[in-house]
């Protein structure tokens, strides 16, 4: 089965398609859903053309793993190539390497034959340029002179000591794609991409290529992923907490509660997502910080026919 975040049944149905062909494995599967959603791309926040930082690039943030050997492939801030999830494939499959960042992780994708192209397009300039025209509105920064709230940048550091306040994320952005693949071997693997937080900071990476964060996955209990604030959700690992939650007996449902619910101790105004998906083919979600959160799936039971499902949160 394929199991994905947000209303993306086409890509749902590309994993699920290539998880038919002979001798397809879960990552295949993963590869070719995140694929798919990279080359439409399939929402805002995914590839080329979306989410431009505060240079006007976009820059993108992708991860593999292998709920077997449980090695994992990612790429943080990649430029200038729109294959993110297959880079991070490439990262899994050449390398004994699990993540490598920016430009250097391009030249990695270039030796590895992916084409470099722009990833700005017509909207992704205009976007830019309205938030420049705004004044640089909304932006990441804090305790910077002059003051963020209203001015653009450069800025310099203010010498206020704010150490001792949590200090959460400012989440915007939706539609991540995260996605788990159950084949038929039983093994599992889950993957994700993203152009991660509209107006980043310039070398932002986000929680999606970070394993345990983004997503995670061991074939003998099963695998998650999310999506929302990665600012806040790299700190409490979600994605590990629910396999981990799995592992300790939990149904997926109550184990992807279980780790939103570790955000939102510690920060309330969280808005976010983990979807869980057990060896059993069982699956669940939770959610926060927004009214309901839907997730696509295809299974032997759905006839691989893509069924969209909505969480309350
Ligand atoms: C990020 N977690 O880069 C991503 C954004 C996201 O749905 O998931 N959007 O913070």
């Amino acid at each position: 089965m394929v199991i994905s975040t947000w209303r993306f049944p086409e890509a749902t149905k590309a994993a699920w398609d290539r998880l038919q062909e002979n001798g397809a494995t879960a990552i295949d599967a993963v590869e070719a859903g995140c694929t798919f959603c990279e080359q439409t791309p399939c929402a805002s926040s995914v590839g080329f053309g979306g989410s431009p930082d505060e240079n006007g690039e976009t820059t993108l943030d992708a991860m593999i793993m292998d709920g077997q050997t449980l090695n994992v492939g990612a790429v943080g801030a990649l430029r200038r190539v729109k294959n993110a999830i297959g880079v991070a494939r490439a990262v899994l499959e050449h390398t004994h390497h699990s993540f490598l960042v920016g430009e250097l992780a391009t030249d990695f994708a270039t030796q590895m034959g992916f084409t470099e192209e722009s990833l700005s397009t017509s909207a992704s300039t205009s976007s830019w340029n309205q938030w420049l025209e705004n004044n640089c509105q909304p932006n990441f920064w804090t305790d910077v002179t002059p003051d963020p709230s209203s001015s653009c940048g450069p800025y310099s550091p203010t010498d206020e000591n704010r150490h001792g306040e949590r200090q959460s994320g400012r989440y915007e952005s939706h539609d991540t794609i995260g996605m788990i693949a159950l084949d038929n071997t039983g093994q599992i693997a889950a993957g994700t991409s993203t152009n991660g937080a509209r107006h980043k900071i310039p070398g932002r990476v986000g929680d999606s290529p970070i394993v345990g964060a983004g997503a995670y996955a061991n074939s003998n209990i099963g695998g998650a992923v999310s999506t929302g604030d990665g600012d806040v959700m790299m700190r409490l690992l979600p994605a590990f907490a629910a396999v981990e939650g799995m592992k300790s007996g939990l149904s997926p449902g109550p184990a992807a509660q279980e780790a939103v619910d570790s955000i939102t101790a510690y920060y309330p105004e969280f808005s976010g997502a983990v979807l869980a998906l057990n060896y059993n083919g069982d699956f669940g979600a939770a959610c926060h910080g927004m009214e309901t959160f839907p997730f696509s799936l295809a299974t032997n039971e759905t006839n691989g026919e893509e069924v969209i499902i909505l969480v309350n949160c």
